[in-house]
């Protein structure tokens, strides 16, 4: 085998000669790349798996995941062979409070889990119940070439009304997904995606908890029943699991538990810089598989790109109500952060109501920002800004966002309320005794720095 070393000798020993000290093509076709260790062992398993292990079971072969607010899809198991069937549908989905729409899911689920062991064969029948032709595309799974789903290119478009069959051998672990890939546009974007977890055979590292998240961004204009699938840029509702906060479900955990958290993002357009306040934790695998030991990062937030699935995994030691959001800020405010004139220091006094009496489903900004409230009016299906009350007021976030609730002590996973934290450990108004030990005068602020003279604007 011919590696660098030995063709930077040879080229050497060339040069030293006088010939021409350039490669030929040839050397260099005949090194041959390094070969990634994941498709490597893809190799392997599918020799492995040319005949299919049996089915794994729940709680026996692995731990199944909990994907807060949606489901998991049932399956039954049939000379060897595990089954599913997958129902394409209508469904109502409530984002938040006082927000619903009508999507397009599977099962009467937005994003239902699928989940199956590695080396297992899955017979997955997927029924048309939409209007339009569909097909399901298994994205990062290892299938035959007309398994794949790619409406017109691999397969006819399932019609209306008829059911299709998918027959595969699960050859890789790993967070993998499935969505349709037929009209992509319209049907992804009114919310046919979900994640396909496939357990390791072995059982693979061992966490407490396991969480799975598919992430979603949606044009659902204030007074509308249907998502818009012709937006480009301007999404206004951003959900985790199809849920805004408040509606999603905290993740409740023991302190010092293992969690693992399975990000999927096969939103529109937008790509998400998921965070998790306190803890630091590992990004340890893409859909591609587990990252090799040396690729593994530590992070604070970690991007999950359009398309693809990133998997973390942390100790859970800080108890506290700790938010994990998309660090993207008009990603955690919802239907009120757009099209809306910037209204910071004007007067806009009962502009409003005014205005909505020529243009129905005008809102106003509030005047100090968001946090002050926005002037809705009364457009029904809207995510205003009823902001969801925390333990200390408002919390001035929705869309995509939830809590990791790390107690001591729980009796279940059911949402334990709102954080006690220990005396000497919150932040309180500062006391004058503090201020005058530590320097700090506050009638000491400096004054703003003046600007160019701006006209009163009054509105009213
Ligand atoms: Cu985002």
């Amino acid at each position: 085998m011919i590696t660098r070393r030995n063709w930077l000798i040879s080229s050497s020993l060339l040069a030293a000669g006088g010939a021409i000290a350039s490669p030929s093509t040839e050397l260099l076709a005949a090194a041959p790349p390094e070969p990634h260790p994941v498709t490597a062992d893809a190799a392997k398993r599918r020799a492995l798996y040319a005949k299919p292990l049996p089915p794994g079971l729940p709680g026996k072969d692995y731990m199944p995941v909990e994907a807060p607010n949606t489901g998991t899809l049932p399956f039954t198991i049939v000379d060897g062979v595990k089954v599913f069937h997958m129902v394409a549908m209508e469904v109502w989905n409530e984002f938040c409070p006082g927000v619903k729409a009508l999507c397009w899911g599977y099962n009467g689920m937005l994003h239902p889990v699928i989940e199956a062991v590695e080396g297992e064969r899955v017979r997955i029948y997927v029924t048309n119940r939409i209007a339009a032709p569909t097909t399901v595309h298994w994205h990062g799974l290892y299938v035959p070439s007309g398994m794949d789903g790619v409406g017109g290119l691999t397969q006819k478009p399932i019609p209306p009304g008829e059911t299709y069959k998918y027959e595969f051998t699960l050859v890789e672990s790993g967070t993998k997904m499935y969505h349709s890939h037929h009209d992509e546009m319209t049907q992804i974007a009114l919310g046919m995606t979900g994640l396909f977890v496939i357990h390791p055979r072995s059982g693979g590292r061992k966490v407490d908890r396991d969480f799975a998240i598919m992430l979603h961004e949606w044009r659902l204009d204030p007074g509308a029943y249907r998502p818009n699938p012709l937006e480009m840029t301007d999404f206004n509702l951003f959900t985790m699991n199809a849920k805004s906060f408040p509606s999603t479900h905290p993740l409740v955990v023991k302190t010092n538990q293992k969690v693992r958290i399975r990000l999927g993002n096969l939103g529109p357009m937008d790509h998400h810089p998921i965070h998790l306040h306190n803890y630091s934790f590992n990004v340890v695998a893409s859909d591609g598989g587990e990252y090799p030991a040396s690729a593994v990062q530590p992070a604070t937030t970690v991007l999950v790109p359009v398309g693809a699935t990133r998997t973390v995994e942390f100790i859970a030691g800080n108890p506290g109500d700790w938010a994990m959001h998309c660090h993207m800020t008009h990603h955690t405010m919802n239907q009120m952060g757009h099209n809306v004139p910037n209204m910071i220091g004007v007067q806009s006094g009962d502009m409003g109501n005014k205005i909505r009496s020529v243009l129905p489903g005008y809102m106003t900004m509030g005047t100090t920002g968001m946090a002050g409230g926005m002037d809705m009016g009364t457009i029904p299906n809207t995510a205003g800004m009823a902001l969801p009350r925390g333990p200390y007021g408002d919390i001035t976030m929705g869309g995509m966002f939830t809590i990791l609730k790390v107690r001591d002590q729980l009796k279940s996973y059911a949402d334990p309320g709102w954080y006690q934290p220990p005396a000497g450990t919150l932040a309180l108004p500062a006391a004058q005794e503090d201020l005058k030990r530590d320097g700090i005068n506050p009638q000491n602020i400096p004054a703003p720095v003046p600007g160019p003279a701006s006209p009163a604007i009054a509105m009213s």
